[in-house]
């Protein structure tokens, strides 16, 4: 039996006697009530081995250590004794106690959360995982993992974060960003589709909300979503292209064209989707020059910097400045003549006049879309 006595400055003493020992120690912190376990010690959780005066200094030291829970003390020596700092806290049946005669450990019993002495304290489980004990500390815990994880601790992700991790897949595909944002894209060649323009089946003039959250079926006419565009730009660094087919025509121009930027970037909705976009290379033309730097803009979220709402105006949405050189979230008209000047799938700096009154203003396309690729 032991008399602990503890007077401090911070910290008030109180003394219980029962069986085997007990200390009750208060301090501005909170209270601190501990059952010593003689002639055992805890091994294998020592945060740090100090040598003290006496037990109330060691008290003292786990108490000051915001990452100490229990400690063992030795006992019956003169002069300085060991006191073991321990990370977590010890149940009374813990195969870590072990007997050292001269020893004892002073475990924790509060009512404030502590970690306990076991194979899962460094929580081992990555993403989420629950970590489960299955024997003595440090190797036996397994770990169950959220459905988009897996391996021993729930280190893999099950999904891919973009279609450029298997450039050989082509088709509709379920990607997880480092976010861990799950959605699903077109993918093609190691290239994510990000909007995609074919046959004027899906309406694009659309809400804020639609936009945010992305509309069509992949393996069709479709938008990703603002967000989820985010969420892959915030992972990783892209480049971005733009393919542009016209509608057979009678005069000279290209079948195909595209413009591909080395850098593009995109803020989240704190700075309304922002984008960056320059180095470009192609053939359709710079047309996107115009729209690097300007916010997203739809027909019931004006962020465009013209007097005007360019989304109603131009019957789209879209990255407007003052308004646009493109329009390709634009009206889709079934030939190349565009019934009003730049409403619709437009690309205004194609290398080759389209569509009368001498500009593509009134020209629109057959087929546009818009693709990222891991740079
Ligand atoms: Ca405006």
């Amino acid at each position: 039996m032991e008399m602990v006595l503890i007077m401090h400055w911070y910290l008030i003493q109180v003394l219980v006697l029962v069986e085997p020992t007990w200390t009750l120690m208060t301090s501005t912190s909170g209270t601190l009530l501990q059952k010593g376990v003689t002639g055992r010690s805890l091994n294998g959780y020592t945060l740090e081995t100090v040598t003290v005066e006496n037990l109330v200094k060691c008290s003292l030291l786990c108490v000051a250590n915001e990452d100490c829970f229990s400690f063992n003390f030795e006992h019956g020596t003169t002069g300085m004794a060991q006191c073991d700092l321990v990370y977590c806290n010890a149940e009374t049946n813990n195969s870590a106690l072990v007997s050292q005669s001269a020893l004892t450990y002073y475990g924790q019993i509060s009512e404030a959360h502590v970690p306990l002495c076991d194979a899962c304290v460094h929580s081992p489980c990555q993403n989420g995982g629950t970590c489960m004990v299955t024997g003595p500390f440090p190797a036996n815990f397994t770990c169950e993992c959220l459905p988009e994880f897996s391996g021993n601790e729930c280190e893999n992700a099950v999904l891919d974060e973009d279609c450029g991790v298997d450039p050989t897949y082509t088709g509709v595909k379920q990607l997880m960003a480092a976010d861990r944002r799950i959605f699903s894209a077109y993918c093609e060649q190691g290239w994510s589709y990000v909007l995609k323009r074919v046959d004027g089946s899906e309406d694009f003039y659309r809400t804020w909300v639609e936009y945010q959250q992305g509309f069509g079926g992949r393996n069709n006419e479709h938008f990703i979503g603002l967000d989820n565009l985010a969420s892959m730009l915030r992972g990783r660094s892209y480049k971005v292209r733009f393919d542009l087919t016209p509608w057979p025509t009678n005069v000279s121009t290209p079948l195909t064209g595209f413009a591909e930027y080395s850098t593009f970037d995109m803020a989240d909705e704190s700075d309304k989707y922002r984008i960056n976009i320059t180095g470009y290379s192609g053939t359709a033309g710079n047309a996107m020059l115009v729209q690097n730097g300007q916010q997203f803009s739809t027909y019931d979220r004006d962020n465009d910097v013209s007097i005007s709402n360019c989304a109603v105006r131009f019957k789209g949405a879209g990255w407007y400045n003052n308004c646009h050189r493109c329009n390709l979230f634009g009206l889709y008209a079934n030939g190349t003549l565009c019934p009003k000047m730049g409403q619709c799938v437009s690309w205004f700096t194609w290398p080759a006049q389209l569509a009368p009154p001498n500009s593509n203003n009134y020209a629109s396309f057959k087929e546009a879309s818009m693709k990222i690729y891991p740079i």
